[in-house]
């Protein structure tokens, strides 16, 4: 039945729809398939873009399976809500709500994706955020201090020694009231190196480099050969600060740069590093305690290049380039020029004898420039209009966005010659291989991510869902075989098969090890205290009821703080709580973790509080009452269940 449904869905999309590259719809039914009861072969990790969080899909089946909230506030996970939540969203700037996430990462061993963690950028505050894949929960957010737009990063080294975060605007580094005119003199961008804890994944920045004042745009390290090396692109080589459009576009070139961060290691040790004085918050989420800790740093190590010989080059790269992208071998260096009419491939040995020979032409600030044809191992001539990114297979080929032209540009990296192409709907930017920029891609299939949506679905008012295309590459010809609505924009996305994610995946948070100092780990514990005027709720709840469920002495004007414990030692039973009137949120606690709402109440009155995660045949029952007196009463605070 579900085979013949899905067929029909479609064939219709097919009448309607250009179809240039589908494979038969019985054929691409049968590919994308996931008979109920069953599961999908890998996890996608989706950005949201603007959504600031993370959407995880099944491929092939394009199930939507969780929001993981990460930078912007998210009510249906209580996200920057619930008071254990807040210190997450600290920053230098203080408190923020909402940022643009665009890149995640999966941490690596060897090169190869090892399921532990998900990093992702915060764009538009300078924040790198770190999930944790056995809870599928955001456990650290820090924030990067001289930075401007968090565009390129945070890309990860062969075993997640760094991940890394560069500049997309260039600043007065350090931050000053300077006229807008001074760019060329004034303004500096920043690659900052941050360091992961193998362990535990805690993430702490071990250095900068302060580089010339360009717009740095996106990132990709070396692997095997190249380990130790990463590559960030740049463009507006021409510093305009106005009309970017126009003036960042007059150059032949722009470049990227190549970093020798083992060598950038070894200057550090050597005290080449300056210490600058800063602000900014690292943010992690206590595994015991599960509640957000907030911690200001005040003191970053800058190297400066000028001091640093043979750190940093400039690769000469056509037009306004954006993707960087290493292939699986780690000697092939491609890159996007949104302007070019070629896709330049480096060769990182190439670039070694480049180093060598001298082989430079001129300099930026001091920062050798190589010479195009001593770096270059080839071009791709005929990649589509607007190459932006390229992702790899483990058969040695390519796959670009190509954004202008709408379409999939497959390519022989040995030879750089185009085999194939196949169009999207409409303008992709990213695209993902599962395991497409490691060294161990798991191929068959590549995930269009586009940015326009237009006829694709039902109309839906002016704010049309976005959406990825899933595409088979198992055969010489790229097939599509599916569309699916994602949330906010689909930026970027990292795939990973299911057998490596599926098995370490947390069911529940065991009670004995909840650390939280609002705990009640039974209800004959549940009681009510009084503190001046703030009251402490400590209240279980299992079903079908919260204990205490009847509570008296609350007063307008005090503080109440619901601490609510979910006792219940089982997969997939949350509760909520949510209390009339209270203007901040909700709460949604997982079994064996506690949650804090905060209540301000304005009126006096006997107020209801109920269960909102539907968790038992009696859900509904599972409600309290809490009596407001006015302000002054002499009402004794008490507290109660099933008198
Ligand atoms: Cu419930």
């Amino acid at each position: 039945m579900g085979l013949g449904a899905a067929g029909l869905l479609l064939q219709s999309c097919g009448q309607s729809q250009p179809d240039g590259g589908m494979m038969g719809s019985g054929d691409a039914a049968s590919r994308v398939y996931v008979a109920p009861g069953t599961h999908d072969e890998m996890y996608l990790f989706c950005s949201g873009g603007f959504s600031g969080n993370v959407t995880v899909y099944g491929i092939p089946s394009g199930r939507h399976l969780k929001d993981i909230a990460v930078f912007s506030q998210y009510p249906e996970k209580g996200w920057g809500y619930a008071e254990e939540t807040l210190p997450m969203f600290n920053t230098s700037h203080g408190f923020v709500p909402w940022d643009d996430s665009h890149h995640p990462e999966f941490s690596q061993t060897a090169g190869v994706p090892d399921g532990k963690w998900l990093f992702i950028n915060g764009n538009n505050t300078p924040r790198i955020a770190r999930i944790n894949l056995a809870t599928f929960e955001t456990d650290e957010i820090i924030e990067i201090p001289n930075s401007s737009g968090n565009h390129g990063s945070p890309f990860t080294t062969m075993n997640s020694e760094y991940v890394v975060a560069s500049t997309r605007f260039s600043v007065p580094i350090p931050q000053e009231d300077v006229a807008i005119k001074s760019y060329k003199e004034k303004f500096k961008g920043t690659l900052t190196y941050v360091k992961v804890d193998p362990e535990n994944g805690d993430m702490d920045i071990a250095f900068q480099i302060l580089v010339p004042g360009l717009n740095y745009d996106l990132s990709h390290s070396g692997k095997g050969p190249s380990h130790g090396w990463s590559f960030f692109t740049c463009y507006n080589s021409e510093q305009a600060n106005s009309l970017l459009e126009v003036n960042a576009s007059r150059n032949d070139k722009d470049y990227i740069a190549a970093v020798n961060w083992k060598l950038a290691e070894q200057y550090v040790a050597q005290g080449k590093a300056r210490e600058m004085a800063v602000s900014y918050m690292d943010n992690h989420m206590d595994e015991h305690t599960r509640a957000g800790v907030s911690e200001e740093r005040t003191s970053v190590k800058v190297l400066d290049p000028a001091d640093c010989p043979e750190m940093i080059y400039y690769l000469p790269t056509p037009k306004s380039p954006h993707g960087v992208d290493v292939d699986p071998t780690g000697e092939y260096i491609a890159a996007g020029g949104k302007l070019a009419a070629v896709i330049p491939v480096h060769s990182f040995s190439k670039m070694l004898k480049a180093i060598e020979d001298r082989a430079f032409d001129g300099d930026v600030n001091g920062i050798p420039v190589l010479r195009y044809d001593a770096v270059l191992a080839g071009e791709v001539k005929d990649p589509g209009l607007g190459p932006l990114h390229t992702e790899f297979d483990d058969k040695g080929f390519a796959y670009t966005s190509s954004f202008i032209s709408s379409e999939i540009v497959k390519w022989k990296v040995s030879t750089q010659t185009v085999v194939d192409r196949i169009p999207t709907y409409y303008s992709i930017g990213h695209l993902c291989v599962p395991g497409g920029d490691s060294m161990k891609p798991w191929g068959k299939y590549v995930v269009a991510l586009n940015k326009i949506t237009k006829d694709r679905y039902l109309p839906t008012g002016p704010e049309l869902s976005q959406s990825a295309q899933l595409i088979d590459i198992t055969g010489d010809k790229m097939k599509l075989l599916l569309d699916f609505p994602t949330i906010g924009e689909p930026h970027y996305a990292q795939a990973i098969p299911a057998s490596i994610l599926a098995p370490r995946s947390v069911r529940f948070f065991k009670i004995e090890d909840n650390a939280s100092p609002f705990v009640t780990r039974s209800e004959k514990d549940a009681r009510v205290e009084r503190k001046g005027n703030e009251v402490h709720v400590y209240m279980t709840s299992a079903r079908s009821h919260f204990a205490p469920d009847n509570i008296e002495g609350i007063r307008v004007g005090d503080t109440v703080l619901f601490h609510v414990t979910n006792l219940e030692q089982d997969w997939d039973v949350p509760h909520g709580f949510a209390v009339m009137g209270a203007r901040n949120a909700e709460l949604l606690i997982m079994p064996g973790e506690t949650r804090t709402l905060r209540w301000e109440p304005t009126q006096a009155g006997v107020i209801p509080f109920y269960c909102t995660d539907f968790c038992s045949a009696l859900h509904q029952e599972m409600q309290g009452y809490a009596r407001v007196s006015p302000v002054g009463s002499t009402t004794e605070l008490s507290w109660s269940l099933g008198d």
